[in-house]
């Protein structure tokens, strides 16, 4: 399986988060990459690809251009207005107010949803050599790969088309996703002339916010998340069960939010269930934003998984029988961050 990697990850470095209101040093660090590129390493994953950055025409394909300018040009805005590293909002355009974004500050609230997501002078470059990972992986299964893993940082599946948060800038499942649905159906089968069936599947401890609302209106992305309950839990306001899609993409939404300390038992029923309703859709590819945030020990999370529980996942997906692309998204438990990544990877070779 080969390993696409986000060679400028480490040029996004934040000093720190607003936590609940707790300043807090920033967990999204660039520790988290070195620990699973070694344990990959270790493992024998030995097949690494530096991918190039993803270009603005890139990441087009499912971000806003105002949002894209944006994300270049915040820091150089921010420093020449004076203000302080790194940009940070300290002021949203809520409903009532005017939407304005033609200061550095005011463009700040409106592309960012909350105290998690800071510029730093490199972050854009980072974020788009993630997008180019998610990118190379997804063009992979296109040319025949049945698997691959996008070692994506910073993650991507809160950011929406014109909006950062959660760690999140660029979202790299859904720009993955996006090119699979848009592959040319000729690659491997000239028969078919629709264009190819895509399912993301999120497993990151918190709800996919961002690849939902990318997709919501789409049936040709069917998203599925499984995630802590946004009744109790980030991102608070998206990520309900009675959020299925519209329009055209009507019922092509689905949230499984999950209670508390869930253990490896009842999160595999979960899942069970996400995947009969993948195997109903019948996708072509399949994009599993892959997040490790479930785990025990998980600093920002409160199931119960085991590291057992990241093998039985990937053997789970396996039995879809599908070129599928893992794009890693969160997990903050530090020590156990690679075992886990390698567990799940492992999983679904050993199918
Ligand atoms: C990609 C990803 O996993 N982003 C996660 C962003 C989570 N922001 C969390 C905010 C709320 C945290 N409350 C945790 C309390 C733990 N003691
Ligand atoms: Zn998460």
């Amino acid at each position: 399986m080969k390993i696409f990697l986000s060679a400028e990850h480490a040029l996004h470095n934040p000093p720190f988060e607003l936590l609940d209101g707790k300043p807090t040093p920033y967990f999204e660090m660039p520790r988290r990459v070195e620990i699973i590129l070694a344990a990959l390493t270790r493992a024998g994953f030995a097949d690494h690809v530096a991918a190039p950055s993803a270009t603005i025409a890139d990441l087009a394909a499912v971000h806003a251009p105002d949002y894209l300018d944006y994300l270049a040009n915040a820091h150089d805005r921010w420093r020449a207005a004076g203000l302080n590293e790194p940009v940070f909002p300290s002021a949203w355009p809520l409903p009532g107010l005017r939407l304005r974004r033609d200061c550095p500050q005011a463009a700040a609230g409106s592309y960012t949803f909350d105290l998690s997501a800071p510029i730093v002078a490199g972050t854009f470059s980072a974020a788009r050599s993630a997008a180019g990972a998610a990118l190379a992986g997804a063009e992979a299964l296109v040319q025949g790969e049945r698997g691959g893993y996008a070692l994506c940082r910073p993650p991507g599946h809160h950011a929406a088309a014109a909006m950062a948060g959660g760690y999140c800038y660029l979202n790299n499942a859904a720009l993955a996703a996006d090119r699979l649905a848009r592959s040319s159906a000729s690659a491997t089968t000239t028969w078919s002339l629709r264009a190819p069936a895509v399912a993301v599947l999120d497993i990151d401890y918190h709800h996919g916010n961002g690849t939902q609302s990318i997709f919501y209106e789409r049936s040709d992305v069917l998203t599925i998340s499984l995630h802590a309950d946004p009744a109790r839990e980030y991102p608070y306001y998206l990520g309900y069960a009675d959020e299925r899609g519209a329009g055209a993409g009507e019922g092509y939404n689905v949230n499984l939010p999950l209670p508390a300390g869930i253990d490896d038992a009842g999160y595999l029923k979960a899942l069970e269930q996400a995947l009969q309703i993948i195997v109903d859709y019948g996708p072509r590819y399949l994009v599993v934003a892959a997040g490790f945030d479930t785990f025990a020990a998980d600093p920002l999370g409160d199931f119960a998984l085991t590291t057992a529980a990241y093998q039985a996942i990937g053997a789970a997906i396996a039995q879809l029988d599908l070129p599928t692309l893992f794009v890693q998204e969160g997990g903050y438990a530090i020590d156990d961050l690679g075992n886990n990544v390698v567990a799940l990877l492992r999983g679904w070779l050993q199918r």
